[in-house]
């Protein structure tokens, strides 16, 4: 049963799509208070567990930290952070059998046990809201339900998954050649191979170097007849240069984000100073969303939406006040006070409060300061690109995932999950994530494999792809300045390429599991508790999941480690796929250490359960679905 008590003037977020008619405050279940917040609590049992949150930090469990729903550009996800990029407000509280959805756009502190360990807070920070409470008997059905109110997920073309390679950036046309041409010679499969900012002119949206990518659409043609795809990275800020055409058409009509004066709202970020067109607005959605259309005329078929937290560099009056600061301090003796705190101005000149504040937003005829909808600017963006997509070309046509969202632009588009790090911790944070962000509608979606930041270890690349073999998203992504990261770029790629065609083995299996869970608003990834409440050692299990009706997954995560200690919650076949190797072994319900080579991908299959597995192909075109025999 879903309920919905609105309160204030609600912004219209767009992430519902059933209307219900709301009930009075008097039957809110929680205790609450309302004055300039809204603030609820509720108790916890020592036994329950919190989930959701979406793309957000720490466990699968969400007790014992403070969250904030704030999309922020953060490129260090350290287990102290309250904040990612997404903005995903939506719990299960599992002993209660409620889940929570808070329909607002601006910052909302989830203290999930944090000041109380029994005990959650969650601090809405202002009164125009909509919440809708979710009851049912089990938290998947509470999840079903949720995805009900929210909308069917966004479908992305099959091909989408695909293996895709990344790295901030592969600047020309010889770049990407070398790393196909790296993949196709070590008989790796590839189906994708992307385009980070450096494709572009002066980094400016929508479009090319011709320098670098000469006769753009031949090339994006020839490349197409191998099987390969080519996916352009889009950013938020539009460069303010006169004779751009986006710009002048965007400052003409009216369409960026304005301050309180009335002038365009302008902020550097990689190409220089920017203006930021005012997603908010319909009229410049669609605007925007046809400008996708350049590329696609030149043969693209998938993009990345990034930096539209948005993220911010700098303004103009921050740089100038941070500039003042310095000038009046030069020649002085600086005491520790004041030295850290001119550092501190220079390094807190990105996503600045201030900045976020002097930006206003159009929505429905009413000027809306941008801190009080901060967290659907990236989600409508996506959606802007996401619904000339579809009006074009049709459901799953085009791959389209970004960086920022809020719930509802599940239903144009997928998520990554950011800029994380090549570390052996951000395995299982990625892991972690996955439950989540099936619950808020994000079913395709998937971290930078190998990791982005920082140098990349190949025995952590492979590990990383091992859990990546089962996220829709399977993407490896990396760094300006780091290691490469290809899978042909490590010694003995063979070992790699074991790892990379059992994906493709997969994809059948992986993508019906996909739509399943698309058409019954399912989750593709379940906390081993869904399946197994009763179990206490299932339930606290953290490093393993639930995969569709048939599997468990459990990737190694450590170093050096040969294995990993797994959890059967019921008597399971364990499978080592590694190319075309199969090597199954039964297990009896328990704790077991299994021995997991590097180029093997460990699986679990429930008893009574079977699942396809195909011949391995160079491409997905190349796959045959039809050929596949049942493990
Ligand atoms: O400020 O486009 O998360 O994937 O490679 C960094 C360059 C901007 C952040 C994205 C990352 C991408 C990078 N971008």
């Amino acid at each position: 049963m879903i309920k919905k008590f609105t309160l204030g003037d609600p912004v219209n977020t767009g992430a519902v799509v059933k209307s219900i008619e709301p009930s009075d405050l008097s039957g809110f279940p929680f205790e609450y208070r309302l004055d300039d917040k809204f603030v609820f609590r509720f108790s916890m049992e020592k036994s329950d567990i919190v989930y959701g949150l979406g793309e957000a930090n720490r466990g699968i469990n969400k007790r014992g930290w403070v969250y904030e729903s704030w999309c922020s550009d953060d490129p260090f996800h350290t287990e102290t952070k309250s904040s990612l990029y997404a903005a995903h407000n939506f719990i299960i509280i599992g002993g209660m059998n409620t889940g929570v959805f808070i329909d607002y756009p601006s910052k909302i502190r989830w203290d999930i046990g944090y000041t109380k360990a029994d005990e959650a807070e969650i601090t809405v920070g202002g009164t125009d809201l909509d919440i809708y409470v979710i009851t049912a008997d089990t938290p998947r059905e509470i999840s079903r339900e949720f995805r009900g109110l929210i909308g069917k997920s966004y479908l992305p073309p099959f091909w989408a998954f695909g293996f895709q390679q990344s790295r901030w950036s592969y600047p020309d046309r010889e770049a990407v050649d070398r790393v196909i041409d790296g993949y196709d010679s070590a008989g790796i499969p590839l189906d994708c191979v992307y385009l980070d900012i450096d494709y572009m002119k002066d980094y400016k949206d929508f479009t090319i170097n011709e320098d670098r990518f000469p006769d753009f659409g031949s090339y994006v043609a020839e490349k197409k007849k191998n099987g390969i795809r080519l996916i352009p990275i889009i950013d938020a800020g539009i460069k303010a240069e006169d004779g751009y055409d986006i710009f002048e058409e965007g400052r003409k009509n009216g369409y960026f984000c304005k301050k309180s004066d009335g002038t365009d709202f302008e902020a550097g970020v990689w190409p220089g100073v920017c203006r930021f067109p005012d997603f908010m607005r319909e009229d410049v959605r669609e605007w925007f969303g046809s400008k996708y259309k350049r590329l696609t005329d030149m043969g693209i078929e998938g993009f990345w939406n990034d930096m539209n937290e948005p993220a911010l560099f700098y303004s103009k009056e921050g740089i100038d006040s941070a500039l003042d600061k310095a000038a009046e301090l030069k020649g002085q003796n600086l005491d520790l006070g004041r030295f850290f705190n001119l550092k501190d101005t220079f390094t807190g000149l990105s996503n600045r409060y201030e900045d976020y504040a002097s930006i206003f937003h159009t929505i429905d005829g009413r000027q809306v300061n941008h801190l009080d909808v901060h967290n659907i600017y990236g989600a409508n963006m996506t959606r802007a690109a996401g619904e000339y997509f579809e009006k074009t070309f049709g459901e799953g046509s085009i791959l389209m995932f970004s960086r920022a969202s809020y719930i509802g632009a599940h239903r144009s588009s997928g998520i990554w999950f950011g800029d994380n790090h090549s570390w052996w911790s951000h395995i299982l944070l990625n892991l972690k994530m996955l439950p989540g962000a099936n619950m808020c509608g994000f079913l395709y979606c998937g971290a930078d494999l190998g990791g982005f930041n920082e140098n990349a270890t190949r025995d952590l690349v492979m590990r990383f792809l091992a859990l990546g073999v089962f996220t829709p998203l399977m993407r490896d992504h990396s760094a300006l300045g780091t290691r490469d990261q290809e899978c042909f770029a490590f010694e003995n790629p063979g070992e790699l390429r074991d790892i990379i065609q059992v994906r493709y083995r997969l994809i059948p299996y992986l993508y019906d599991t996909f739509k399943k869970a698309r058409d019954n608003d399912d989750l593709i990834f379940r906390p081993l508790s869904f399946d197994y409440p009763d179990d206490k050692i299932a339930r606290e299990c953290e490093t393993q999941l639930m995969l569709g009706e048939e599997c468990m997954i459990a990737p190694v995560y450590e170093q050096n480690a040969s294995g990993r200690t797994v959890y059967l919650p019921e008597d399971m076949t364990f499978v080592r796929l590694s190319g075309e190797n199969v090597v199954k072994q039964e297990l009896k319900k328990g704790v077991h250490y299994v021995d997991v080579e590097l180029n093997e991908v460990p699986l679990f299959i429930k008893k009574g359960k079977k699942i396809p597995l195909c011949k391995p192909a160079l491409r997905t075109a190349l796959l045959d679905a039809e050929g596949a025999e049942f493990i």
